[in-house]
């Protein structure tokens, strides 16, 4: 053990110890045979019993949602599903992986053999680099927790914003899982980044490959080249055998099945972040790289279409997370935003992860809004519906009659509780 993490500095300290990497020179220093002959285990995973890798009871019927993505639609066939998770059934921060929301565009998932994968880094560098899977993984690793959301979750398209009735329809497009990986900023210092390159682009490896463009100071903070998920290899959805990590910023800049990042010296304007991924304001003007997600908060139980079984105790829970770092508080109101109480957040509070909290509440059987409102460690407040019409200069009915696509839609979600004990979605009501 310590001479492996005396070794891990010795690494640290040895600056361009993966120059010998160069790109077209690269050799396997796995140790483990070359790729080629054998097909790997992988391949016979339909073959797998439940003894080799389980699965869940046959009475756990929890399941993802898929629905056509029309922004998607818009942008050019064929149309991606999205999937989301279900975050009404969610216990504790972690999403399983086969629940973990996709968002993709327009490309079927790519069935990459990872000893075929590699990820190149060049463009404004000293020594261009390529890494195999296996050169990635020998190198000092982190395992950390961290939420995504799509930068459109909790804002639909018109057609179906009205009719959105289930927290897995509202805001299912954001799940949490620990992602373990290469931080960015050591393959960065091993390239040595030239003066100058102030941007990444990273690519993907489908067949439309989605570029994204992150700043030079995210890519040397917190970003992370991950090949783990939940404690082993990413699903083929997630982005396997590599996808990028950025957290607390908006999931577009999370690119999957990662092959490429050139350092470059101003953001691109790639396909997406220059068109569906951009704030189309009231006056028509759009917002760009809105990176950073806001503070958010959503009460998962008792939420849309659901039934509480009579008056009594019921535990109110539910997530908030933020990409400006920890929750530090979250507050619930019972009675449609008059009082407001501290929920209990549950241990751990980790910075730009989901953040389970709870509040016992005794039903009285009368009729009932309940609402969170979650506050990031910055002091930043989760706004209400009418709070962010006054920052966009909006009526109500703008909601509910544009077109136009909002993203980083944060508002406070009200669920309305009727006396016989079903639960409403009144968002748009108000
Ligand atoms: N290569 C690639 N990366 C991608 C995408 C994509 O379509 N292709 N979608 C992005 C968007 S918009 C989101 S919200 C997240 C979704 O990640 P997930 O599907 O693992 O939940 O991936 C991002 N990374
Ligand atoms: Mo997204």
């Amino acid at each position: 053990m310590h001479s492996q993490q005396s070794g891990r500095r010795r690494f640290l300290k040895s600056g361009a110890a993966l120059a010998g990497w160069a790109v077209g020179a690269v050799r396997s220093v796995s140790g483990q045979a070359p790729a080629g002959s054998e097909p790997p285990a992988a391949l016979a995973g339909s073959e797998a019993s439940s003894r080799d890798y389980g699965v869940r009871s046959g009475f756990e019927t929890s399941g993802r949602l898929t629905h056509i993505q029309a922004w998607v639609a818009n942008v050019g066939p064929p149309v991606a599903p999205a999937l989301r998770t279900p975050l009404q059934d969610s216990v504790g921060i972690i999403t399983p992986a086969p629940l973990h929301y996709v968002v993709d565009h327009g490309s079927p998932t790519p069935g990459i053999d990872p000893r075929q994968h590699s990820l190149l880094i060049h463009g404004l560098v000293d020594r261009p680099l390529l890494f195999t899977l296996d050169e990635l993984k020998r190198l000092p690793a982190v395992s950390r927790i961290h939420f995504l959301a799509c930068a459109g979750n909790s804002y639909l398209p018109l057609e179906q914003r009205q009719n959105a009735k289930t927290v897995q329809e509202t805001h299912g497009w954001t799940s949490c899982s620990e992602w373990t990986g290469v931080p960015l900023s050591l393959l960065l210092q091993e390239v040595g980044v030239q003066k100058g390159g102030t941007w990444i682009q990273a690519e993907g490896a489908e067949i439309r490959k989605l570029a994204s463009s992150i700043p030079m100071a995210k890519a040397l903070d917190d970003v992370l080249v991950a090949y783990g998920q939940n404690g082993e290899a990413i699903r083929p959805e997630q982005g396997y055998p590599l996808r990028l990590i950025v957290p607390g910023f908006e999931g577009i800049r999370n690119v999957k099945w990662l092959r490429r990042i050139k350092v470059v010296d101003r953001p691109y304007m790639m396909k997406y972040e220059g068109t569906i991924y951009t704030n189309l304001r009231p006056d028509g003007t759009a917002r760009w790289f809105q990176l950073e997600l806001e503070t958010n908060s959503v009460i998962t139980s008792p939420s849309g279409e659901q039934r509480l079984p009579g008056p009594g105790f019921h535990e109110i829970t539910g997530l908030a997370w933020s990409g400006g770092g920890a929750i530090r508080r979250v507050e619930v109101s019972t009675d449609g935003g008059r009082t407001w109480k501290d929920a209990q957040l549950q241990a751990p509070v980790l910075a730009k992860a989901h953040t389970r909290f709870r509040f016992p509440w005794n039903w009285d059987g009368k009729e009932a809004v309940l609402q969170s409102r979650s506050t990031n460690e910055w002091g930043e407040v989760q706004p209400t519906k009418a709070a962010l019409e006054r920052m966009w200069g909006v009526t109500p009915d703008y909601w509910l009659t544009t077109t136009n696509r909002i993203q980083h839609f944060n508002a406070i979600q009200p669920w309305k509780v009727t006396s016989d004990g079903r639960v409403h979605n009144v968002i748009w009501e108000t």
